[in-house]
């Protein structure tokens, strides 16, 4: 389907030439992000070692894919080359996460420092494609920055995940798909309920995959009170993935805090089971998401599975 065409992406299973819910589902965990603080949740892990282990666990209770911010060790976000080195190594030597720097940083973070977690060679790098208030403040990516961290990802040989919270955030990623600025196929996560953006809503879920073609790879990430019921439209819509974790929500259920990531991990892959849809082990959420060795899989080597 062409990017210009009215009707939504085909679902994965779709493209995969099986049932819909045989597409193996990527979880990924979203451990500390940049804002939540321990006074939200008790369990934000903030020093390398503490989310190295929250992440190690959620590995164990079946996610693949960690989002990753660092921090220092009072929490205050941060951008130290030696934190995401320490964060990287850690999950690396204990799991087989696949590793996922942001470059959202905080929104007064200096751009340049944002680009610091790429150094520290993560399998994937999260890419903003525009800009957006967040809350109270405006989180601003100039096309410029976002040419740049794709630019220096490209360069460390990691792969890249659009992070998008609006709908004209996925036209600017097609757009780069089209341009070849990004591999086909496209990844991109998209991202609901956030203070100032797009709403979490079945509409809003529609209008964020339409622009995507066929071959995308997406996900979903619901932001706090939203989440359940987001991420089960997602699965029911054919999503490649979700995302679930203390960054995007601290509560298990309303009024019960979520005691770690992996609870958040557990909860989601009990919705997933119940929804039936099964989750992708390590290997195949590596290959999956085009990161095993020789080349990207595409909607043709996927129909081989
Ligand atoms: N910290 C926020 C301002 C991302 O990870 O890509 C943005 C953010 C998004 O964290
Ligand atoms: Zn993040």
């Amino acid at each position: 389907m062409s990017a210009k065409g009215g009707a939504a992406p085909a679902p994965a299973s779709q493209r995969l030439g099986v049932t819909w819910n045989e597409q193996p589902l990527v979880v990924t965990v979203a451990p500390c992000g940049a804002e939540v603080t321990r006074d939200d949740n008790p369990a934000v892990p903030y020093t390398p070692e503490e989310i190295v282990d929250s992440c190690v666990e959620a590995a164990a209770a079946g996610s693949t894919v960690a989002h990753l911010h660092v921090r220092e060790a009072d929490g205050t976000p941060s951008c130290r080359l030696e934190l995401w080195e320490e964060v990287i190594r850690g999950i690396r030597s204990k799991s087989q996460l696949i590793t996922m720097a942001s470059t959202g940083g905080t929104e007064t973070m200096p751009a340049s420092q944002r680009l610091h977690g790429i150094e520290a060679a993560p399998d994937l790098v999260g890419v903003e494609s525009g800009s957006l208030n967040f809350g109270e403040h405006p989180f601003v990516t100039p096309p410029a920055l976002a040419r740049e961290v794709i630019a220096a990802a490209t360069k460390r040989g990691a792969g890249l995940e659009v992070e998008a919270f609006e709908v004209g955030h996925v036209v600017e990623a097609v757009r780069w798909l089209r341009e070849g600025l990004v591999p086909d196929p496209l990844r991109v996560n998209l991202v609901f309920g956030t203070p100032g953006s797009i709403d979490a809503t079945p509409e809003a879920l529609d209008a964020m995959i339409r622009p995507l073609p066929s071959r995308a790879f997406w996900t979903v990430t619901a932001v706090g009170r939203h989440q359940q019921r987001m991420l089960a439209l997602a699965m029911l819509r054919g999503a490649d993935g979700i995302r679930v974790g203390l960054e995007d929500a601290v509560y298990l259920r309303p009024g019960e805090l979520a005691s770690s990531n992996a609870a958040l991990v557990e909860m989601a892959i009990e919705l997933a089971s119940e929804l039936g849809r099964k989750v992708a082990a390590p290997e195949e959420a590596r290959w999956l998401l085009g990161l095993g060795r020789g080349a990207s899989p595409g909607p043709q080597k996927r129909r081989q599975a």
